[in-house]
Protein backbone atom coordinates (compact mmCIF):
# COMPACT_ATOMS: atom_id res chain seq x y z
CA UNK A 1 0.00 0.00 0.00
CA UNK A 2 1.77 2.74 -1.05
CA UNK A 3 1.55 6.21 1.10
CA UNK A 4 1.47 8.67 -0.84
CA UNK A 5 -2.22 7.62 -2.26
CA UNK A 6 -3.30 9.29 1.63
CA UNK A 7 -3.11 12.36 2.93
CA UNK A 8 -3.86 13.33 6.52
CA UNK A 9 -6.07 16.03 7.54
CA UNK A 10 -4.22 18.44 9.87
CA UNK A 11 -6.96 19.61 11.99
CA UNK A 12 -9.06 16.53 12.41
CA UNK A 13 -6.36 13.95 12.35
CA UNK A 14 -8.55 12.13 9.30
CA UNK A 15 -6.88 10.04 6.69
CA UNK A 16 -7.87 10.88 3.24
CA UNK A 17 -7.18 7.72 0.35
CA UNK A 18 -7.03 10.47 -2.51
CA UNK A 19 -9.03 8.38 -4.98
CA UNK A 20 -11.78 8.10 -2.49
CA UNK A 21 -11.14 11.45 -1.44
CA UNK A 22 -12.05 12.69 -5.18
CA UNK A 23 -15.22 10.65 -5.79
CA UNK A 24 -16.79 12.03 -2.19
CA UNK A 25 -16.07 15.50 -3.68
CA UNK A 26 -17.65 14.56 -7.38
CA UNK A 27 -20.65 12.35 -5.19
CA UNK A 28 -21.24 15.98 -3.13
CA UNK A 29 -21.10 18.21 -5.53
CA UNK A 30 -23.64 16.89 -7.53
CA UNK A 31 -25.85 15.92 -4.40
CA UNK A 32 -25.49 20.48 -4.22
CA UNK A 33 -26.46 21.09 -7.55
CA UNK A 34 -29.60 18.37 -7.50
CA UNK A 35 -30.40 20.21 -3.96
CA UNK A 36 -30.52 23.36 -5.91
CA UNK A 37 -32.74 21.91 -8.64
CA UNK A 38 -35.15 20.28 -5.82
CA UNK A 39 -35.25 23.58 -4.66
CA UNK A 40 -36.19 25.92 -7.30
CA UNK A 41 -39.55 23.30 -7.89
CA UNK A 42 -39.73 23.66 -4.22
CA UNK A 43 -40.27 27.28 -4.87
CA UNK A 44 -42.71 27.22 -7.21
CA UNK A 45 -44.81 24.31 -5.77
CA UNK A 46 -44.81 26.08 -2.82
CA UNK A 47 -45.99 29.06 -4.09
CA UNK A 48 -48.49 27.05 -6.07
CA UNK A 49 -49.85 25.42 -3.25
CA UNK A 50 -50.30 28.72 -0.86
CA UNK A 51 -53.66 29.99 -1.90
CA UNK A 52 -52.84 33.73 -1.69
CA UNK A 53 -50.68 33.23 -4.77
CA UNK A 54 -51.96 30.18 -6.60
CA UNK A 55 -48.89 30.64 -8.77
CA UNK A 56 -48.45 27.63 -11.90
CA UNK A 57 -51.05 26.21 -13.94
CA UNK A 58 -51.81 22.81 -12.98
CA UNK A 59 -50.13 20.90 -15.70
CA UNK A 60 -46.68 22.91 -14.50
CA UNK A 61 -47.69 21.89 -10.92
CA UNK A 62 -47.27 17.81 -11.21
CA UNK A 63 -44.27 18.51 -13.21
CA UNK A 64 -43.01 20.47 -10.77
CA UNK A 65 -43.83 18.81 -7.97
CA UNK A 66 -42.40 15.36 -9.79
CA UNK A 67 -38.79 17.61 -10.76
CA UNK A 68 -39.27 18.52 -7.00
CA UNK A 69 -39.74 14.98 -4.95
CA UNK A 70 -37.63 13.04 -7.21
CA UNK A 71 -34.61 14.78 -7.15
CA UNK A 72 -35.07 16.01 -3.49
CA UNK A 73 -36.04 12.34 -2.08
CA UNK A 74 -33.56 9.77 -4.67
CA UNK A 75 -31.08 11.82 -6.21
CA UNK A 76 -29.87 14.34 -3.23
CA UNK A 77 -29.99 11.88 -0.55
CA UNK A 78 -28.73 8.97 -1.98
CA UNK A 79 -26.06 10.84 -3.96
CA UNK A 80 -24.84 12.51 -0.64
CA UNK A 81 -24.93 9.02 1.01
CA UNK A 82 -22.70 7.44 -1.59
CA UNK A 83 -20.24 10.45 -0.04
CA UNK A 84 -20.86 9.38 3.45
CA UNK A 85 -20.38 5.44 2.61
CA UNK A 86 -17.22 6.13 1.05
CA UNK A 87 -16.30 8.50 4.19
CA UNK A 88 -17.41 6.16 6.63
CA UNK A 89 -15.90 3.03 4.87
CA UNK A 90 -12.43 4.68 3.27
CA UNK A 91 -11.53 7.32 5.82
CA UNK A 92 -12.89 6.91 8.95
CA UNK A 93 -11.14 3.23 8.99
CA UNK A 94 -8.16 4.59 7.07
CA UNK A 95 -7.65 1.81 4.08
CA UNK A 96 -7.83 2.58 0.66
CA UNK A 97 -11.36 2.39 -1.35
CA UNK A 98 -12.13 -0.63 -3.63
CA UNK A 99 -11.87 -0.15 -6.90
CA UNK A 100 -11.90 3.04 -7.62
CA UNK A 101 -12.62 2.64 -11.39
CA UNK A 102 -15.60 0.93 -10.81
CA UNK A 103 -16.33 3.47 -8.58
CA UNK A 104 -16.27 6.13 -11.21
CA UNK A 105 -18.32 3.82 -13.60
CA UNK A 106 -20.77 3.78 -10.73
CA UNK A 107 -20.47 7.45 -10.22
CA UNK A 108 -21.44 7.81 -14.39
CA UNK A 109 -24.25 6.03 -14.29
CA UNK A 110 -26.00 7.63 -11.30
CA UNK A 111 -25.17 10.73 -13.14
CA UNK A 112 -25.98 9.54 -16.43
CA UNK A 113 -29.17 8.09 -14.58
CA UNK A 114 -30.32 11.80 -12.79
CA UNK A 115 -29.93 13.17 -16.48
CA UNK A 116 -32.21 10.69 -18.21
CA UNK A 117 -34.39 10.90 -15.85
CA UNK A 118 -34.24 15.04 -15.51
CA UNK A 119 -34.83 14.96 -19.09
CA UNK A 120 -37.71 12.98 -19.47
CA UNK A 121 -39.62 15.21 -17.00
CA UNK A 122 -38.98 18.57 -18.35
CA UNK A 123 -40.45 17.20 -21.22
CA UNK A 124 -43.65 17.26 -19.95
CA UNK A 125 -44.34 13.43 -20.44
CA UNK A 126 -44.07 12.35 -17.18
CA UNK A 127 -45.40 14.20 -14.70
CA UNK A 128 -46.02 10.83 -12.77
CA UNK A 129 -44.71 12.49 -9.26
CA UNK A 130 -42.61 10.13 -6.50
CA UNK A 131 -44.66 7.37 -6.60
CA UNK A 132 -45.29 6.71 -10.13
CA UNK A 133 -48.62 4.70 -9.70
CA UNK A 134 -49.50 2.74 -12.61
CA UNK A 135 -51.65 2.62 -14.42
CA UNK A 136 -50.79 6.38 -14.96
CA UNK A 137 -47.76 6.08 -17.79
CA UNK A 138 -44.28 8.25 -17.45
CA UNK A 139 -41.80 8.36 -20.83
CA UNK A 140 -39.80 5.07 -20.50
CA UNK A 141 -37.04 7.00 -19.99
CA UNK A 142 -38.27 8.62 -16.67
CA UNK A 143 -38.20 4.88 -15.50
CA UNK A 144 -34.62 4.35 -17.26
CA UNK A 145 -33.22 7.24 -15.61
CA UNK A 146 -34.49 5.75 -12.25
CA UNK A 147 -33.11 1.59 -12.77
CA UNK A 148 -29.38 3.80 -13.67
CA UNK A 149 -29.18 5.73 -11.13
CA UNK A 150 -30.18 2.52 -8.82
CA UNK A 151 -27.33 0.41 -10.32
CA UNK A 152 -24.68 2.84 -9.95
CA UNK A 153 -26.16 3.46 -6.09
CA UNK A 154 -25.94 -0.25 -5.69
CA UNK A 155 -22.66 -0.52 -6.86
CA UNK A 156 -21.57 1.99 -4.61
CA UNK A 157 -22.84 0.08 -1.76
CA UNK A 158 -20.82 -2.89 -2.78
CA UNK A 159 -17.57 -0.78 -3.14
CA UNK A 160 -18.58 0.58 0.51
CA UNK A 161 -18.80 -3.53 1.99
CA UNK A 162 -15.41 -4.22 -0.14
CA UNK A 163 -13.92 -1.49 1.77
CA UNK A 164 -14.86 -2.74 4.92
CA UNK A 165 -13.40 -6.10 3.97
CA UNK A 166 -10.19 -4.56 2.75
CA UNK A 167 -9.90 -3.25 6.44
CA UNK A 168 -10.63 -6.16 8.11
CA UNK A 169 -8.30 -8.08 5.90
CA UNK A 170 -5.54 -5.45 5.92
CA UNK A 171 -6.39 -4.99 9.99
CA UNK A 172 -6.46 -1.06 9.62
CA UNK A 173 -8.52 -0.71 12.96
CA UNK A 174 -8.89 -2.89 16.24
CA UNK A 175 -11.83 -4.62 17.66
CA UNK A 176 -15.35 -3.50 15.66
CA UNK A 177 -15.67 -1.25 13.60
CA UNK A 178 -16.10 2.15 14.95
CA UNK A 179 -20.15 3.17 15.44
CA UNK A 180 -20.83 5.50 12.83
CA UNK A 181 -19.29 2.98 10.16
CA UNK A 182 -21.63 0.64 11.82
CA UNK A 183 -24.70 2.74 10.82
CA UNK A 184 -23.47 3.51 7.53
CA UNK A 185 -23.35 -0.16 7.25
CA UNK A 186 -26.65 -0.21 8.80
CA UNK A 187 -27.85 2.57 6.02
CA UNK A 188 -26.08 -0.02 3.51
CA UNK A 189 -27.81 -3.28 3.76
CA UNK A 190 -31.15 -1.42 4.27
CA UNK A 191 -30.10 0.75 0.66
CA UNK A 192 -29.12 -3.73 -1.00
CA UNK A 193 -32.50 -4.54 -0.33
CA UNK A 194 -34.05 -1.63 -1.29
CA UNK A 195 -32.69 -1.14 -4.54
CA UNK A 196 -33.43 -4.65 -5.12
CA UNK A 197 -36.97 -3.73 -4.22
CA UNK A 198 -37.03 -0.83 -6.88
CA UNK A 199 -35.40 -3.17 -9.45
CA UNK A 200 -38.68 -5.55 -9.18
CA UNK A 201 -40.69 -2.78 -9.90
CA UNK A 202 -39.25 -0.25 -11.80
CA UNK A 203 -37.69 -2.72 -14.24
CA UNK A 204 -41.24 -4.69 -15.11
CA UNK A 205 -42.65 -1.07 -15.64
CA UNK A 206 -40.39 0.49 -17.78
CA UNK A 207 -41.00 -2.73 -20.27
CA UNK A 208 -44.81 -1.81 -19.74
CA UNK A 209 -43.98 1.84 -20.77
CA UNK A 210 -42.48 0.53 -23.96
CA UNK A 211 -44.97 -2.04 -24.58
CA UNK A 212 -43.54 -5.04 -23.92
CA UNK A 213 -45.53 -6.13 -21.09
CA UNK A 214 -49.43 -4.79 -21.77
CA UNK A 215 -50.54 -4.71 -17.95
CA UNK A 216 -49.24 -4.34 -14.52
CA UNK A 217 -51.46 -4.75 -11.24
CA UNK A 218 -52.09 -1.77 -9.90
CA UNK A 219 -52.00 -3.21 -6.50
CA UNK A 220 -49.46 -5.47 -6.85
CA UNK A 221 -47.46 -1.96 -7.79
CA UNK A 222 -48.35 -0.50 -4.29
CA UNK A 223 -46.60 -3.15 -2.19
CA UNK A 224 -42.99 -3.90 -4.48
CA UNK A 225 -43.12 -0.14 -4.90
CA UNK A 226 -43.57 0.46 -0.71
CA UNK A 227 -40.58 -2.09 -0.42
CA UNK A 228 -38.78 0.82 -2.35
CA UNK A 229 -40.10 3.57 -1.31
CA UNK A 230 -40.27 2.67 2.41
CA UNK A 231 -37.23 1.22 3.07
CA UNK A 232 -35.51 4.05 0.87
CA UNK A 233 -36.83 6.24 4.02
CA UNK A 234 -34.77 3.73 6.26
CA UNK A 235 -31.70 3.91 4.73
CA UNK A 236 -31.88 7.85 5.59
CA UNK A 237 -32.77 7.43 9.04
CA UNK A 238 -29.83 5.02 9.27
CA UNK A 239 -27.73 7.54 7.83
CA UNK A 240 -28.51 10.88 9.62
CA UNK A 241 -28.42 8.80 13.09
CA UNK A 242 -24.93 8.16 12.37
CA UNK A 243 -24.63 11.68 11.35
CA UNK A 244 -25.80 12.74 14.80
CA UNK A 245 -23.10 10.54 16.54
CA UNK A 246 -20.45 11.65 13.92
CA UNK A 247 -21.14 15.43 14.98
CA UNK A 248 -21.94 14.23 18.89
CA UNK A 249 -17.69 12.95 18.57
CA UNK A 250 -16.75 15.66 16.35
CA UNK A 251 -18.01 18.80 18.29
CA UNK A 252 -17.81 17.43 21.70
CA UNK A 253 -16.10 14.61 21.67
CA UNK A 254 -18.93 12.55 22.87
CA UNK A 255 -19.15 8.65 23.47
CA UNK A 256 -21.86 6.95 22.87
CA UNK A 257 -23.68 6.58 26.52
CA UNK A 258 -23.76 2.49 25.58
CA UNK A 259 -22.35 0.94 22.37
CA UNK A 260 -24.33 -2.13 22.50
CA UNK A 261 -27.69 -0.29 22.60
CA UNK A 262 -27.01 1.91 20.10
CA UNK A 263 -25.54 -0.97 17.84
CA UNK A 264 -28.97 -3.06 18.81
CA UNK A 265 -30.64 -0.12 18.01
CA UNK A 266 -29.64 0.25 14.38
CA UNK A 267 -29.80 -3.82 13.71
CA UNK A 268 -33.71 -3.10 14.97
CA UNK A 269 -33.76 -1.21 11.52
CA UNK A 270 -32.95 -3.78 9.36
CA UNK A 271 -34.46 -6.23 11.32
CA UNK A 272 -37.72 -4.23 11.46
CA UNK A 273 -38.58 -1.86 8.44
CA UNK A 274 -40.06 -3.41 5.71
CA UNK A 275 -42.71 -4.40 7.63
CA UNK A 276 -43.71 -0.71 8.27
CA UNK A 277 -43.96 -0.52 4.31
CA UNK A 278 -47.24 -1.68 5.35
CA UNK A 279 -48.19 1.92 6.80
CA UNK A 280 -48.38 2.89 3.04
CA UNK A 281 -51.32 0.53 2.13
CA UNK A 282 -53.40 1.27 4.96
CA UNK A 283 -56.27 2.31 2.75
CA UNK A 284 -55.60 -0.16 0.04
CA UNK A 285 -58.32 -3.11 -0.50
CA UNK A 286 -57.38 -6.65 -0.76
CA UNK A 287 -55.39 -6.49 2.39
CA UNK A 288 -56.61 -7.82 5.50
CA UNK A 289 -57.43 -5.04 8.81
CA UNK A 290 -55.44 -7.56 10.75
CA UNK A 291 -52.61 -7.53 8.46
CA UNK A 292 -52.32 -3.53 8.32
CA UNK A 293 -52.69 -3.60 12.31
CA UNK A 294 -50.10 -6.24 12.85
CA UNK A 295 -47.34 -4.50 10.85
CA UNK A 296 -48.38 -1.56 11.14
CA UNK A 297 -49.57 -0.99 14.98
CA UNK A 298 -47.14 -3.34 16.33
CA UNK A 299 -44.30 -4.37 14.03
CA UNK A 300 -43.46 -0.93 12.80
CA UNK A 301 -42.90 0.12 16.59
CA UNK A 302 -39.57 -1.79 17.22
CA UNK A 303 -38.24 0.54 14.63
CA UNK A 304 -39.53 3.48 16.00
CA UNK A 305 -38.07 2.36 19.14
CA UNK A 306 -34.68 1.77 17.71
CA UNK A 307 -35.32 5.90 16.46
CA UNK A 308 -35.94 6.58 20.46
CA UNK A 309 -33.08 4.96 21.44
CA UNK A 310 -30.78 7.28 19.36
CA UNK A 311 -32.75 10.12 20.26
CA UNK A 312 -32.23 9.45 23.66
CA UNK A 313 -28.41 8.54 23.73
CA UNK A 314 -27.16 11.01 21.16
CA UNK A 315 -28.35 14.17 23.18
CA UNK A 316 -27.19 11.83 26.56
CA UNK A 317 -23.63 11.55 25.34
CA UNK A 318 -23.45 15.37 24.57
CA UNK A 319 -24.96 15.81 27.86
CA UNK A 320 -22.07 13.72 29.50
CA UNK A 321 -19.72 14.69 27.87
CA UNK A 322 -20.18 18.29 28.65
CA UNK A 323 -20.74 17.80 32.35
CA UNK A 324 -17.23 16.16 32.02
CA UNK A 325 -15.81 19.08 30.92
CA UNK A 326 -17.54 21.16 33.60
CA UNK A 327 -20.82 22.74 32.74
CA UNK A 328 -22.55 20.85 35.58
CA UNK A 329 -24.79 23.68 36.60
CA UNK A 330 -28.30 22.92 37.07
CA UNK A 331 -30.35 20.37 34.72
CA UNK A 332 -29.65 21.82 31.20
CA UNK A 333 -26.17 24.34 31.31
CA UNK A 334 -24.57 21.62 29.31
CA UNK A 335 -26.90 22.71 26.57
CA UNK A 336 -27.04 26.00 27.21
CA UNK A 337 -23.35 26.45 26.65
CA UNK A 338 -23.20 24.23 23.83
CA UNK A 339 -21.72 25.76 20.89
CA UNK A 340 -24.88 27.47 19.13
CA UNK A 341 -23.01 29.31 16.85
CA UNK A 342 -21.54 26.48 15.48
CA UNK A 343 -23.57 25.55 12.31
CA UNK A 344 -22.31 21.83 12.58
CA UNK A 345 -23.62 21.49 15.95
CA UNK A 346 -26.90 23.47 15.95
CA UNK A 347 -27.96 22.39 12.37
CA UNK A 348 -27.34 18.61 13.88
CA UNK A 349 -29.61 19.51 16.95
CA UNK A 350 -32.54 20.54 15.63
CA UNK A 351 -32.14 18.17 12.97
CA UNK A 352 -32.53 15.72 15.85
CA UNK A 353 -34.97 17.67 18.00
CA UNK A 354 -37.48 18.34 14.71
CA UNK A 355 -36.98 14.76 13.41
CA UNK A 356 -38.32 13.11 16.80
CA UNK A 357 -40.68 15.83 17.67
CA UNK A 358 -43.18 16.74 14.72
CA UNK A 359 -41.90 13.39 12.37
CA UNK A 360 -41.79 10.45 14.92
CA UNK A 361 -44.52 11.62 16.70
CA UNK A 362 -46.81 12.32 13.51
CA UNK A 363 -45.07 9.35 12.24
CA UNK A 364 -46.66 6.80 15.06
CA UNK A 365 -50.28 8.42 14.80
CA UNK A 366 -50.38 8.05 10.84
CA UNK A 367 -49.22 4.63 11.01
CA UNK A 368 -52.02 3.59 13.70
CA UNK A 369 -54.36 1.66 11.59
CA UNK A 370 -57.02 3.13 12.94
CA UNK A 371 -56.28 7.29 13.39
CA UNK A 372 -54.90 7.51 9.88
CA UNK A 373 -58.35 7.52 8.02
CA UNK A 374 -58.14 10.83 9.63
CA UNK A 375 -55.53 12.77 7.89
CA UNK A 376 -55.39 9.76 5.10
CA UNK A 377 -54.08 11.70 1.82
CA UNK A 378 -54.22 14.83 3.01
CA UNK A 379 -51.28 17.98 3.04
CA UNK A 380 -50.37 16.21 6.52
CA UNK A 381 -48.77 13.69 4.92
CA UNK A 382 -45.95 16.18 2.77
CA UNK A 383 -46.17 17.81 6.42
CA UNK A 384 -44.43 14.85 8.31
CA UNK A 385 -42.24 13.81 5.55
CA UNK A 386 -40.56 16.75 5.42
CA UNK A 387 -40.32 17.02 9.12
CA UNK A 388 -38.24 13.52 8.67
CA UNK A 389 -36.48 14.03 5.52
CA UNK A 390 -36.22 17.26 5.20
CA UNK A 391 -35.06 18.52 9.20
CA UNK A 392 -34.06 14.94 9.81
CA UNK A 393 -31.93 14.00 6.85
CA UNK A 394 -31.49 16.87 4.71
CA UNK A 395 -30.48 19.63 7.97
CA UNK A 396 -28.20 16.68 9.31
CA UNK A 397 -26.22 16.28 5.75
CA UNK A 398 -25.90 20.21 6.04
CA UNK A 399 -24.36 20.69 9.26
CA UNK A 400 -21.98 17.73 8.20
CA UNK A 401 -20.69 19.98 5.28
CA UNK A 402 -19.63 22.75 7.51
CA UNK A 403 -17.50 19.77 8.94
CA UNK A 404 -16.44 18.72 5.07
CA UNK A 405 -15.89 21.77 3.49
CA UNK A 406 -12.68 22.38 5.99
CA UNK A 407 -11.59 18.80 5.95
CA UNK A 408 -12.37 16.95 2.80
CA UNK A 409 -12.73 20.33 0.66
CA UNK A 410 -9.68 22.07 2.60
CA UNK A 411 -11.36 25.45 2.43
CA UNK A 412 -12.87 27.84 4.66
CA UNK A 413 -16.31 28.07 4.76
CA UNK A 414 -16.97 31.11 3.24
CA UNK A 415 -19.76 33.39 4.61
CA UNK A 416 -19.43 32.68 8.51
CA UNK A 417 -21.98 34.86 9.17
CA UNK A 418 -24.74 33.23 7.01
CA UNK A 419 -23.36 29.73 7.88
CA UNK A 420 -23.89 30.55 11.31
CA UNK A 421 -27.71 31.28 10.67
CA UNK A 422 -28.33 28.87 8.18
CA UNK A 423 -29.63 25.97 10.08
CA UNK A 424 -31.68 28.51 12.18
CA UNK A 425 -33.71 29.75 8.82
CA UNK A 426 -33.70 26.42 7.68
CA UNK A 427 -34.90 24.64 10.83
CA UNK A 428 -37.25 27.05 12.02
CA UNK A 429 -38.17 27.50 8.48
CA UNK A 430 -39.04 23.76 7.87
CA UNK A 431 -40.92 23.02 11.06
CA UNK A 432 -43.50 25.87 10.82
CA UNK A 433 -44.08 25.09 7.27
CA UNK A 434 -44.48 21.11 8.45
CA UNK A 435 -46.59 22.05 11.68
CA UNK A 436 -48.78 24.21 9.40
CA UNK A 437 -49.10 21.04 6.76
CA UNK A 438 -50.05 18.97 9.80
CA UNK A 439 -52.87 21.55 10.69
CA UNK A 440 -54.28 22.22 7.30
CA UNK A 441 -53.93 18.25 7.06
CA UNK A 442 -56.37 17.85 10.27
CA UNK A 443 -58.53 20.06 8.72
CA UNK A 444 -58.82 17.83 5.45
CA UNK A 445 -56.68 20.02 2.91
CA UNK A 446 -55.77 17.60 0.27
CA UNK A 447 -52.38 16.51 -0.95
CA UNK A 448 -50.53 17.17 -4.20
CA UNK A 449 -53.65 18.68 -5.19
CA UNK A 450 -53.24 22.37 -7.47
CA UNK A 451 -56.40 24.05 -6.49
CA UNK A 452 -57.85 23.40 -2.96
CA UNK A 453 -60.38 25.85 -3.51
CA UNK A 454 -61.94 23.57 -6.41
CA UNK A 455 -62.46 26.33 -8.81
CA UNK A 456 -65.27 25.17 -11.29
CA UNK A 457 -65.82 21.76 -10.13
CA UNK A 458 -68.82 20.27 -10.55
CA UNK A 459 -69.12 18.95 -6.68
CA UNK A 460 -67.87 21.95 -5.00
CA UNK A 461 -67.00 22.02 -1.04
CA UNK A 462 -66.00 24.59 1.21
CA UNK A 463 -62.80 25.01 3.54
CA UNK A 464 -63.03 26.55 6.89
CA UNK A 465 -61.55 29.78 6.88
CA UNK A 466 -58.78 28.18 8.73
CA UNK A 467 -57.83 26.30 6.70
CA UNK A 468 -56.92 28.79 4.07
CA UNK A 469 -54.97 30.27 6.85
CA UNK A 470 -52.72 27.64 7.90
CA UNK A 471 -51.75 27.00 4.02
CA UNK A 472 -50.86 30.53 3.92
CA UNK A 473 -48.61 30.05 7.12
CA UNK A 474 -47.15 27.02 5.51
CA UNK A 475 -46.18 29.48 2.51
CA UNK A 476 -44.50 31.99 4.83
CA UNK A 477 -42.56 29.38 6.43
CA UNK A 478 -42.12 27.43 3.36
CA UNK A 479 -40.33 30.74 1.82
CA UNK A 480 -38.31 31.39 5.05
CA UNK A 481 -36.94 27.41 4.96
CA UNK A 482 -36.51 28.19 0.66
CA UNK A 483 -34.18 31.35 2.07
CA UNK A 484 -32.01 29.34 4.36
CA UNK A 485 -31.39 26.34 1.70
CA UNK A 486 -30.39 29.23 -0.78
CA UNK A 487 -27.90 30.51 1.75
CA UNK A 488 -26.50 26.52 2.19
CA UNK A 489 -26.09 26.66 -1.30
CA UNK A 490 -24.35 29.85 -1.05
CA UNK A 491 -22.08 28.75 1.24
CA UNK A 492 -21.03 25.41 0.27
CA UNK A 493 -20.76 26.46 -3.52
CA UNK A 494 -18.82 29.48 -2.51
CA UNK A 495 -16.35 27.82 0.07
CA UNK A 496 -15.91 24.67 -2.88
CA UNK A 497 -14.85 26.71 -5.92
CA UNK A 498 -13.87 30.17 -5.31
CA UNK A 499 -12.94 29.21 -1.39
CA UNK A 500 -9.80 30.71 0.67
CA UNK A 501 -8.03 27.21 0.80
CA UNK A 502 -7.20 26.12 4.70
CA UNK A 503 -3.94 26.66 5.65
CA UNK A 504 -3.50 25.81 9.23
CA UNK A 505 -6.41 26.33 11.00
CA UNK A 506 -10.02 25.66 10.55
CA UNK A 507 -12.82 28.32 10.56
CA UNK A 508 -15.18 26.34 13.27
CA UNK A 509 -12.41 24.56 15.41
CA UNK A 510 -13.47 21.29 15.16
CA UNK A 511 -11.95 18.90 17.72
CA UNK A 512 -10.23 15.80 16.37
CA UNK A 513 -12.88 12.79 16.04
CA UNK A 514 -11.65 10.60 18.38
CA UNK A 515 -15.13 8.15 18.12
CA UNK A 516 -15.16 8.17 14.63
CA UNK A 517 -11.73 6.85 14.57
CA UNK A 518 -12.77 4.14 16.80
CA UNK A 519 -10.16 5.03 19.98
CA UNK A 520 -11.53 5.67 23.51
CA UNK A 521 -11.38 9.09 24.56
CA UNK A 522 -10.49 9.45 28.48
CA UNK A 523 -12.90 11.71 29.73
CA UNK A 524 -11.64 12.05 33.50
CA UNK A 525 -13.26 10.46 36.00
CA UNK A 526 -15.12 8.11 33.06
CA UNK A 527 -17.66 11.40 33.58
CA UNK A 528 -19.05 10.25 36.15
CA UNK A 529 -18.01 12.65 38.89
CA UNK A 530 -19.52 14.93 36.81
CA UNK A 531 -22.67 13.61 35.95
CA UNK A 532 -26.08 15.00 36.98
CA UNK A 533 -28.68 14.54 39.38
CA UNK A 534 -31.00 11.75 41.27
CA UNK A 535 -28.00 9.43 39.95
CA UNK A 536 -28.64 9.95 36.49
CA UNK A 537 -25.19 10.70 34.01
CA UNK A 538 -27.49 12.58 31.83
CA UNK A 539 -30.63 13.92 33.59
CA UNK A 540 -31.36 16.81 31.10
CA UNK A 541 -32.01 14.83 28.82
CA UNK A 542 -34.09 12.21 30.94
CA UNK A 543 -36.53 15.30 31.41
CA UNK A 544 -36.67 15.97 27.66
CA UNK A 545 -36.79 12.49 27.28
CA UNK A 546 -40.42 12.74 29.46
CA UNK A 547 -40.92 15.36 28.08
CA UNK A 548 -41.01 13.58 24.65
CA UNK A 549 -43.04 10.89 26.00
CA UNK A 550 -45.80 13.42 27.69
CA UNK A 551 -46.27 15.17 24.09
CA UNK A 552 -46.43 11.55 22.59
CA UNK A 553 -49.04 10.31 24.57
CA UNK A 554 -51.15 13.29 24.66
CA UNK A 555 -51.28 13.58 20.99
CA UNK A 556 -52.32 10.13 20.37
CA UNK A 557 -54.88 9.97 22.58
CA UNK A 558 -56.22 13.56 21.74
CA UNK A 559 -56.81 11.84 18.14
CA UNK A 560 -58.31 9.03 18.92
CA UNK A 561 -60.96 11.44 20.57
CA UNK A 562 -60.89 13.04 17.50
CA UNK A 563 -61.62 10.06 15.79
CA UNK A 564 -64.56 9.23 17.37
CA UNK A 565 -65.83 12.87 16.37
CA UNK A 566 -65.30 12.64 12.63
CA UNK A 567 -67.05 9.37 12.30
CA UNK A 568 -70.76 10.24 14.06
CA UNK A 569 -72.44 7.11 14.70
CA UNK A 570 -75.57 8.27 15.65
C1 LIG B 1 -37.30 24.60 1.53
C2 LIG B 1 -37.47 23.36 1.31
C3 LIG B 1 -38.74 22.70 0.82
C4 LIG B 1 -40.00 23.22 0.58
C5 LIG B 1 -40.48 24.64 0.79
C6 LIG B 1 -40.81 22.12 0.11
C7 LIG B 1 -42.15 22.22 -0.28
C8 LIG B 1 -42.94 21.20 -0.77
C9 LIG B 1 -44.31 21.31 -1.18
C10 LIG B 1 -45.15 22.58 -1.10
C11 LIG B 1 -44.72 20.11 -1.63
C12 LIG B 1 -46.08 19.76 -2.21
C13 LIG B 1 -47.00 19.12 -1.24
C14 LIG B 1 -48.28 18.70 -1.89
O1 LIG B 1 -48.90 19.51 -2.61
O2 LIG B 1 -48.71 17.55 -1.69
C15 LIG B 1 -43.61 19.21 -1.51
C16 LIG B 1 -43.62 17.88 -1.86
C17 LIG B 1 -42.57 17.01 -1.63
N1 LIG B 1 -41.34 17.32 -1.07
FE1 LIG B 1 -40.69 19.14 -0.51
N2 LIG B 1 -40.05 20.98 0.07
C18 LIG B 1 -38.79 21.30 0.49
C19 LIG B 1 -37.71 20.45 0.61
C20 LIG B 1 -37.76 19.09 0.38
C21 LIG B 1 -36.67 18.18 0.58
C22 LIG B 1 -35.26 18.58 1.05
C23 LIG B 1 -37.14 16.94 0.30
C24 LIG B 1 -36.44 15.61 0.35
C25 LIG B 1 -35.31 15.39 0.86
C26 LIG B 1 -38.51 17.07 -0.12
C27 LIG B 1 -39.31 16.03 -0.53
C28 LIG B 1 -40.59 16.16 -1.04
C29 LIG B 1 -41.36 15.07 -1.58
C30 LIG B 1 -40.91 13.61 -1.72
C31 LIG B 1 -42.60 15.60 -1.97
C32 LIG B 1 -43.79 14.84 -2.56
C33 LIG B 1 -43.77 14.82 -4.03
C34 LIG B 1 -44.97 14.06 -4.51
O3 LIG B 1 -46.08 14.26 -3.97
O4 LIG B 1 -44.79 13.25 -5.41
N3 LIG B 1 -38.86 18.39 -0.05
N4 LIG B 1 -42.53 19.91 -0.98
CU1 LIG C 1 -42.95 4.69 5.25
Amino acid sequence: MSKELFRTCPESGLQFHKPAELLMKAHAVVAVVILLIGGIAALLVTLTRWPAVHLLPADRFYQLLTTHGVNMLIFWIISFEIAILYFCSSTLLKVRLATPKIAWFAFLLMLAGIIVNNAAVATGTASVMMTSYVPMPANPNFYLGLILFAVGALIGCFIFLATLVIAKDEKTYEGSIPLVTFGALTACIIAVFTIASGAIVLVPTWLWSLGYINNIDAAMYRIVWWALGHSSQQINVAAHVAVWYAIAAIVFGARPLSEKVSRTAFFLYIAFLQLASAHHLLVDPGLSAEWKIFNTSYAMYLAVLASMVHGLTVPGSIEVAQRAKGYTNGLFQWLRKAPWGNPVFSGMFISLVGFGFLGGISGVVMGTEQINIIIHNTIYVPGHFHATVVIGTTLAFMSLTYFLIPTLFRKQVAFPAIARLQPYFFGIGMSVFALAMMGAGTLGVERRHWDMAFTNATLSFEYPASAYTMMGIMGLAGMVAIVGGAMYILVTVVSVFFGKSVESESSYGIATSRVMRAEPIVIPDGGHAAAGKWGFAAPGTFLLAIFFLVVFVLYYAVNWKYLASVWPLS
